[in-house]
């Protein structure tokens, strides 16, 4: 017989129904007692309504400009909203809402309401234009979208080719405060939905560079898990930190560190929509954050003006979404003292897999399996490879990928393995080292290289602010490494630096892999997730 399918509080069953196949679903690991979870949760009881019940109801949750709200009264900006969801807009579990504004306790309010209504959260990065959100709004079918007014023009401009999307809610001044005032008039109590652990409370799309928009599906149980694995084995932070960073809630990125992690240990958060660099450090001396999350590039810029800030407060800092380059950790370090928690993560896995913690931090390096997961480097032959060897890296734990209807899925999992389509290595000491996306390796005249390796040289230039390092197509060598360089202000792009920058990788690394054409630019292109879009630099000008 098959196993019962599991127990579910979903009465539209859109996303139960579009999981990968079983055969296609990666291999779990729930080890320990921590990882032992329910058949019946609702992360939101869990992370939010939790704390008030035990009595902690007036502690610190949330911060943004002009907002300072305890857990009660996050709770009670949740239950409001949910109600409008559940009496005006007549949400039902398992529909899906897309949640649309800068990074703000509004929009925290909103995925809790989402949530605690048994709904599926679908966040979109604010840059997103109209065909964008077209393409999400349609692949998980979409009924309810909660805006913020200032972003309202996309959504207005998609809602023609979005069907689906029955109920438009805007909130912020610039709409009247539409939603605010419904809620409002609302009570503050509200019954969480009873979902079950293995309801899908969360629809990241992956921030890919090409083709239709990947969904990744996360269970309450998901939610929980990440919550129970990186944070407490790995970044350790306390009741009385206050956690800050610039990625969007609606990168899972953002959403672990900037929302989910700080109210699982009952810590508090602050939601800013303006996180450029500058801002960053403004932000974390005015409101005395301790934690920080932010990409790697944002760690160097910051560095370069972290003088003028009192950021004192600050003691950890965590860094994900790309490489970080051994200067940029040197560079933060002795700049500020702090040894960076380097972390990657994945939208497939919601959160971090591989990191070091400050006392085990090795420049170059990604770090080792958290607690939870496994990781191996597999071959060209599928099996693990040999310490040192470059090979693919797979992942297995409490968390997986589960992509929403997509042939794609095949990919990403197999033999029970998340492929997360990056080449790494493992040195003798059981480290993980990062070498590049797997299909960013540059094959040049027979050697494989790496282009981070080659960025991480130039780094170490004092001329060099910022660089993306590519292939390129060459007759003789099939490919050519070439660099994309920003230069610090005050240093000139000429031929003389061209050589420079060239004899200093060649002495930096083995002189086979130096950038033999270099190009200045004013910057380089990145998303809204901090990432270097390598294929725009390989697009000719
Ligand atoms: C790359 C890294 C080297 C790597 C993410 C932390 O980045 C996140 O999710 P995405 O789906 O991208 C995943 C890919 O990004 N990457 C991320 N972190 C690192 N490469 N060192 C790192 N520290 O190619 C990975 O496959 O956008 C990161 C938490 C949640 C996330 N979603």
């Amino acid at each position: 017989m098959p196993p019962a399918p599991p127990y579910s509080a979903h009465l539209d069953t859109f996303a139960r129904d579009r999981l990968p196949p079983p055969q296609e679903l990666p291999e779990l690991l729930f080890e320990g007692p921590a990882l032992q979870f329910p058949d019946v949760l609702n992360c939101a009881t869990e992370l939010l309504d939790r704390w008030v019940e035990r009595g902690n109801g007036e502690r610190l949750c949330v911060q943004g400009h002009g907002v300072r709200w305890t857990y009660a009264e996050l709770q009670r900006q949740a239950n409001r909203i949910a109600r409008v969801l559940v009496e005006d807009l007549g949400l039902v579990p398992g529909n899906r809402v897309l949640l649309r504004g800068a990074n703000s306790p509004m929009l925290a309010a909103c995925w809790f309401a989402v949530v605690k209504a048994g709904g599926i959260a679908v966040g979109s990065m604010p840059l997103l234009r109209a065909r964008e959100l077209v393409a999400i709004v349609d692949k998980a079918q979409v009924s309810h979208a909660l805006c913020d007014a200032r972003l309202a023009d996309a959504l207005t401009q998609a809602l023609p080719a979005c069907p689906t999307l029955r109920q438009v809610s805007m909130f912020g001044a610039d709409f009247g405060g539409e939603l605010e005032a419904r809620a409002a008039a609302k009570p503050a109590t509200f019954d969480n939905v009873a979902t079950g652990a293995q309801d899908t409370c969360l629809i990241a799309f992956t921030s890919g560079t090409t083709g239709v928009p990947k969904g990744t599906m996360h269970f309450h149980r998901d939610v929980m898990a990440a919550c129970a694995c990186w944070p407490p084995h790995v970044l350790r932070a306390r009741p009385d930190d206050v956690f800050i960073g610039s990625p969007p809630l609606a990168f899972t990125f953002g959403l672990g560190g900037l929302l989910l992690f700080p109210l699982s240990i009952g810590a508090s958060t602050v939601l800013v929509e303006k996180t450029a660099p500058e801002a960053l450090l403004q932000a974390i001396a005015q409101f005395g954050a301790s934690v920080c999350f932010t990409a790697p590039t944002s760690y160097r810029a910051m560095a370069a003006m972290a003088r003028q800030h009192d950021i004192s407060s600050l003691r950890k800092c965590v860094s994900a979404g790309e490489a970080l380059p051994a200067a940029t950790r040197q560079l933060w370090l002795d700049t500020t003292g702090i040894q960076i928690i380097d972390g990657i993560g994945s939208t497939e896995l919601l959160h971090i897999f591989i990191s070091a913690d400050e006392a085990h931090a090795r420049p170059g390096a990604t770090g080792v399996p958290v607690p939870g997961y496994r990781a191996v480097v597999l071959g060209e032959d599928g099996l693990e490879a040999p310490r040192g060897q470059v090979g693919r890296l797979a992942v297995k734990g409490p968390t997986g990928c589960k992509y929403l209807d997509d042939a794609r899925q095949a990919n990403y999992v197999q033999g029970g393995w998340n492929l997360t389509g990056d080449a790494y290595l493992v040195d003798d000491d059981g480290q993980f080292v990062y070498q590049a996306r797997t299909d960013d390796m540059i094959v040049s005249g027979g050697y494989n290289i790496a282009g981070p390796e080659v960025e991480g040289a130039l780094l170490l230039h004092p001329a060099v602010a910022e660089c993306g390092v590519i292939g390129v197509p060459d007759d003789a060598r099939g490919m050519v490494v070439k660099a994309v360089v920003v230069l610090r202000p005050g240093f000139e792009g000429d031929a003389a630096m061209v050589t420079a920058l060239q004899d200093f990788v060649k002495q930096t690394i083995a002189p086979y892999k130096y950038p033999r054409r270099i190009e200045f630019s004013a910057s380089l292109p990145r998303t809204e997730t901090g990432k270097l879009q390598r294929f725009r630099l390989r697009e000719p000008a």
